[in-house]
């Protein structure tokens, strides 16, 4: 009787609905990859005072304004000089508008929890960087101040990957200082081994001259520990990074003539963590995949399910018309504990024929010579029953899978 445990695929269904789901609701609350803070703690401003109300003021323009084109915006709140605060936010030149809203508006909120009173901050998130400071911060490569964040893992061959690393950065460099379409921004890839690309990404705030992100992207890498697998350079007016896998989406800041042959895009393998988060897919990549998969395996589902009951359905009326009046007469028909307890030997393991989803299955002999199979269901310590005839034209509608909650009673002359 290997068809009988008929509920074991609705579980299976549910529980399969229940892990697919689950990761949208992940997905869907993913916050920016914070990768560092700058806080000027000796330059702190009073509650209530004029540059914090300045402040606020710029910080909810700047989130009002994370859909421009550019992902860049600069702002200036207040007009009296001491209180003034100057403000810009960037987003990755390669995200989507979304991505770069969902990342402004959460450092806008974020910056002043991790840096409560100070006036000049600038904080990184893998996807975008927000900054101000009471003095002017637009145009000037402001190098004071400079973050490296580096993976833990050595290359293997140090002076072959200093030489292609420094191809991949002077690329990226001279192509993001000249980039003229509203964003200086580029990405790049050189081979440091036949399988094995070196990934780079060079970005400076487009408020900067040419030569002042020139010098900007310079400074960063010059700050590079060239013997790591992976690591960035934040500075407040430019970033850089580099990966041994791709973390950044290429259609966006490529170098355009050469179209170099699409890259192996070896795994971020599980030993090699990259230091500033786990770059990769993005959260919109991700959505973008789960969410159909989940809603045709819920179609599929419910198909599934809407077609089994037609086929019980049709089972049901096939019974009554085939069988007849010798049907409803067993249907009233009511087995009480006791005579299923004789007919199964009181349940022995002698009797016990197979193990159905919800609990064992006994092969019983009710007084009137009928074999059946009884169902005991495990939870209820066996006061509800499933009887099913062993006769051959029912045993093949006992693979009907049972999309009701209510046990399925079968019998037959
Ligand atoms: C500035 O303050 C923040 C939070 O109060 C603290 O985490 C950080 O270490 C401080 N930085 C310096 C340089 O003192
Ligand atoms: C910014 O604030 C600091 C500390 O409050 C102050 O010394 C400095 O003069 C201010 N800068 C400007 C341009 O107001
Ligand atoms: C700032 O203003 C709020 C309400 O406007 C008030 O509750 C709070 O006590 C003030 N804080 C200071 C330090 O004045
Ligand atoms: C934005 O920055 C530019 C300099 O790059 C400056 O001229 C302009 O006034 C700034 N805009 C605001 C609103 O502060
Ligand atoms: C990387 O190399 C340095 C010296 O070159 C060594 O001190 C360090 O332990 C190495 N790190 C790993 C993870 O192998
Ligand atoms: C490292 O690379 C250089 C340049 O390709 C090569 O000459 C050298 O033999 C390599 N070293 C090792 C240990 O493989
Ligand atoms: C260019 C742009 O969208 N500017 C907007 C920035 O936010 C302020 C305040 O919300 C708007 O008034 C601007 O139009």
């Amino acid at each position: 009787m290997k068809n009988l445990p008929q509920k074991m695929p609705r579980y299976a269904l549910f529980v399969y609905t229940i892990c697919l789901l689950s990761p949208i609701a992940i997905v869907k609350a993913a916050d920016p990859t914070f990768l560092d803070i700058d806080c000027a703690n000796a330059t702190t401003y009073a509650a209530n005072s004029t540059y914090q109300t300045n402040l606020n003021t710029l910080l909810s323009v700047l989130s009002s304004n994370s859909t421009v084109s550019s992902g860049f915006y600069n702002f200036t709140a207040g007009s009296s000089r001491p209180d003034i605060a100057y403000g810009l936010f960037l987003c990755r030149g390669d995200i989507s508008a979304s991505a770069c809203q969902d990342c402004v508006d959460y450092a806008s909120k974020d910056v002043v929890n991790r840096c409560p009173r100070s006036k000049q901050v600038t904080i990184w998130y893998e996807e975008c960087s927000l900054r101000y400071s009471n003095q002017s911060i637009f145009g000037n490569s402001d190098a004071a101040v400079a973050r490296v964040l580096s993976n833990t893992q050595n290359v293997t061959n140090a002076t072959l990957f200093r030489e292609v690393l420094a191809k991949v950065m002077d690329d990226i460099a001279a192509r993001a200082s000249s980039d003229h379409l509203g964003k200086k921004f580029a990405t790049g890839d050189s081979k440091y081994s036949p399988l094995q690309p070196v990934y780079g990404l060079a970005q400076c705030t487009p408020d900067l001259s040419d030569a002042g992100c020139n010098t900007c992207l310079r400074n960063c890498i010059s700050s590079f520990d060239a013997t790591k697998q992976g690591a960035s350079v934040l500075f407040p007016s430019c970033t850089v990074r580099y990966e041994m896998y791709p973390f950044y989406d290429a259609s966006v800041g490529a170098a355009p003539p050469p179209p170099s042959p699409v890259p192996p895009p070896p795994p971020p393998s599980t030993s090699t963590p990259s230091s500033p988060g786990n770059g990769g897919i993005s959260s919109q990549v991700i959505i973008a995949i789960v969410v159909p998969i989940g809603v045709a395996s819920m179609l599929f589902i419910v198909g599934f399910c809407f077609l089994t009951r037609r086929k019980k359905k049709t089972y049901n009326s096939l019974r009554e018309d085939t069988v007849g009046d010798d049907i409803s007469a067993v249907q009233s028909l009511q087995y009480d504990l006791g005579t299923i307890q004789a007919a199964t030997n009181n349940f022995s393991d002698g009797n016990k024929i197979g193990e159905g989803g919800f609990g064992p299955v006994y092969k019983g002999l009710l007084p009137n010579g009928q074999e059946v199979a009884v169902k005991r269901l495990s939870r209820t310590s066996g006061q509800e029953i499933t009887i099913l005839p062993l006769l051959e034209p029912l045993r093949t509608s006992l693979s009907i899978v049972d999309c009701d909650a209510s046990p399925l009673i079968l019998s037959q002359t």
